[in-house]
C-alpha cells in the first residue's frame, strides 16, 4: 500500500467562502466583506466599507454557521478523516485590536470542533484564510504596520489556548506568497489588508507585509508549541512548478527564478532565513525593509512543523516575451505563455497531475524530507443539477484521480513524507478569486446561484461515491 494508514484524507475550504453570517453574534467585518462579486474574467471590487445596494457573495457564502452539522455529516459518510477550514479572525476578535475575545466567536468554533470529532474527523485549521478584521485596516493600515505582529500573535495564542486539544494541525497564513501577484488587488488585500498599488513602490510594499507576517507566523509557532508542544503548526504556500519554453538556458534560468515566488516563502517559514538571492535582491534595489535583528532571531526560532501547500496548475515561462499583465486577474508573470502540453479549465487554469509530483519532490529535496500537506487541490467547474437531482461529474473524478496517481508515486517511489490530501471545495462555496458560486469544486452541490438565489439545498455529485471508495481503499482504488 503506497500512502501510509493514518493518511489525513478530507476536503477543504475557508470560512469566508462558505459560513456566511457575516454579522452574526458580534462578528466585526472582515477584509472579505467588502469584496464585490466578480465572474470569469470580471474582477471582484474592493469597496470602502460595506456600500448598500452592492452585492457582497460572502456576506453569505453557504450559510455553513447555520448547516455545518448537516455538512459535517455528509463529509463523514465520504469518510473524511480530517477537514480543513478557518477561524474567522473577525469573529474572534471583531475589531482586532480588542484586548478581550468575543466568547460567542470561540463558542462557535468550539461547537463547530467538537461536531467534527464526534464523527471521527480532525479539524485542520487555518488562522488567517484571506480574512483579517477590516478594523485593521482601516485603523493600522494593515501588515504594512508592524503593530499588527503582536495582534495577530494574541489572537492566535487566544486560539490555541482554547482549541489545542481538539485540534493538532494548524496553518498560520493561507497562501502566503499570494500577494506576489500585485496586479490584481484582491490578492494584497486578502493577504496584507493592503491595496499595493497605491503606494510608489508596491512591490517593496508587498515584501514589506510580508516580512511583518513572517515575524508573526514564527512567534505564533513559537507560542503554539509553549501551550503544546505537540501542535504540528504549518505554512500554507500557493505552489506549483515553471517550465521553461524551450530548453535555451535564457528559458531554464528564467524558469528557475520565476520559481522564488513560492520558494521566498517556504525558504523564510521552513529555514527561518532570509535566502542569498533575496538579500542580494534587498541590496540592489535599495530597499531598507524594516527588518531587525531581533526579527531575525524569532524568524529562526520559529520555523514551522510542515508544509502546507495548495496545487492547482503548472506555469511556463518564455524569455522572449513580455506581456502587459496589469490588467490580468491571475497572472503574476510577464513572461507566462500556455503549455502547448496540456488543456485548461474554463478559467484557464493549466490541468497538470505531474506538476503535482514535480512539486512534492521539490519541496522535499529543498526542505529536507519535512512533511508535507496537500491542502488544496482540484477542479471549479460550471455545473448544474441533472434531472436525477445529481451532477455526473467525470471530469472532476479524472481531475482527482490523475492527482491522487501522481501524489502516491511521489509518496511510493521519490520518498516523500506526505501526510495528508485535502481537495478543496469540497463541497460548493463562493469563488475566492471571482465570488462566483458558478465555479464549482464539491462532491456536494449546492442549490445557489451567482447573484444568491437558490434553495441552499445540498445534493451529492457522483464523485461523492468515488471519494468515498478512494478514503475507503486508501488511494488504492482510484
Ligand atoms: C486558493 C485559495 C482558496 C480557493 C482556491 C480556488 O487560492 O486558497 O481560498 O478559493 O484557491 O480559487 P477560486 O475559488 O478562485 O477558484
Amino acid at each position: 500500500m503506497a500512502l501510509p494508514k493514518d493518511f489525513l484524507w478530507g476536503g477543504a475550504v475557508a470560512a469566508h467562502q462558505l459560513e456566511g453570517g457575516y454579522d452574526l453574534d458580534g462578528r466585526g467585518l472582515s477584509v472579505s466583506d467588502v469584496m464585490t462579486g466578480g465572474s470569469n474574467g470580471v474582477p471582484r471590487v474592493i469597496t470602502d466599507g460595506v456600500v448598500p445596494g452592492k452585492y457582497y457573495p460572502n456576506h453569505k457564502g453557504i450559510d455553513f454557521y447555520h448547516t455545518y452539522r448537516d455538512d459535517i455529516a455528509l463529509f463523514a459518510e465520504m469518510g473524511f478523516k480530517c477537514f480543513r477550514t478557518s477561524i474567522s479572525w473577525s469573529r474572534i476578535f471583531p475589531e482586532g485590536d480588542e484586548t478581550e475575545p468575543n466568547e460567542a466567536g470561540l463558542k462557535f468554533y468550539d461547537d463547530m470542533f467538537d461536531c467534527m470529532l464526534e464523527h471521527g474527523i480532525q479539524p485542520v485549521i487555518t488562522l488567517s484564510h484571506f480574512e483579517m478584521p477590516y478594523g485593521l485596516c482601516k485603523k493600522y493600515g494593515g501588515w504594512a504596520n508592524r503593530e499588527l505582529i503582536d495582534l495577530f500573535v494574541r489572537y492566535a495564542r487566544v486560539c490555541f489556548e482554547r482549541y489545542h486539544t481538539k485540534v493538532k494541525y494548524w496553518m498560520t497564513f493561507n497562501e502566503i506568497g499570494n500577494q506576489f501577484n500585485i496586479s490584481n488587488p484582491i490578492f494584497g488585500w486578502t493577504n496584507s489588508g493592503v491595496v499595493f498599488t497605491e503606494f510608489d513602490d508596491p512591490e517593496k510594499m508587498m515584501y514589506q507585509c510580508a516580512h511583518y507576517e513572517f515575524v508573526a507566523s514564527a512567534k505564533a509557532v513559537v507560542e503554539g508549541h509553549k501551550i503544546d508542544p505537540d501542535l504540528m503548526i504549518g505554512c500554507m504556500i500557493a505552489s506549483g512548478p515553471t517550465y521553461p519554453r524551450e530548453c535555451k538556458p535564457a528559458d531554464v534560468l528564467m524558469a528557475d527564478d520565476s520559481m522564488h515566488h513560492i520558494f521566498f516563502f517556504g525558504d523564510v517559514q521552513c529555514r527561518g532565513i532570509y535566502p542569498n538571492y533575496a538579500v542580494k535582491m534587498f541590496e540592489r534595489k535599495g530597499w531598507d525593509l524594516d527588518i531587525t535583528d531581533d526579527d531575525l532571531v524569532a524568524l529562526k526560532a520559529g520555523t514551522c512543523d510542515y508544509i502546507g501547500f495548495s496545487y492547482y496548475m503548472s506555469s511556463v515561462v518564455d524569455s522572449s516575451v513580455e506581456v502587459d499583465i496589469s490588467k490580468s486577474t491571475s497572472a503574476n508573470d510577464p513572461h507566462n505563455v500556455p503549455n502547448p502540453y496540456l488543456g485548461a479549465t474554463d478559467w484557464g487554469w493549466t490541468i497538470d497531475p505531474v506538476g503535482l509530483r514535480i512539486m512534492l519532490k521539490r519541496f522535499d529535496e529543498r526542505y529536507n524530507g519535512m512533511p508535507q500537506f496537500i491542502v488544496e487541490n482540484g477542479i471549479g467547474m460550471y455545473e448544474e443539477l441533472d434531472e436525477n437531482n445529481t451532477v455526473e461529474d467525470d471530469t472532476r473524478i479524472s481531475y482527482l484521480g490523475s492527482h491522487i496517481r501522481e501524489l502516491k508515486k511521489a509518496v511510493e517511489e521519490d520518498g516523500v513524507n506526505l501526510i495528508g490530501y485535502t481537495p478543496w471545495g469540497c463541497i460548493d462555496v463562493v469563488s475566492f478569486t471571482t465570488g462566483e458560486y458558478a465555479k464549482r469544486y464539491g462532491f456536494i452541490y449546492v442549490d445557489i446561484k451567482d447573484g444568491g438565489e437558490g434553495s441552499g439545498k445540498r445534493f451529492k455529485k457522483k464523485s461523492f461515491e468515488w471519494y468515498k471508495n478512494v478514503i475507503a481503499t486508501n488511494g488504492e482504488e482510484v
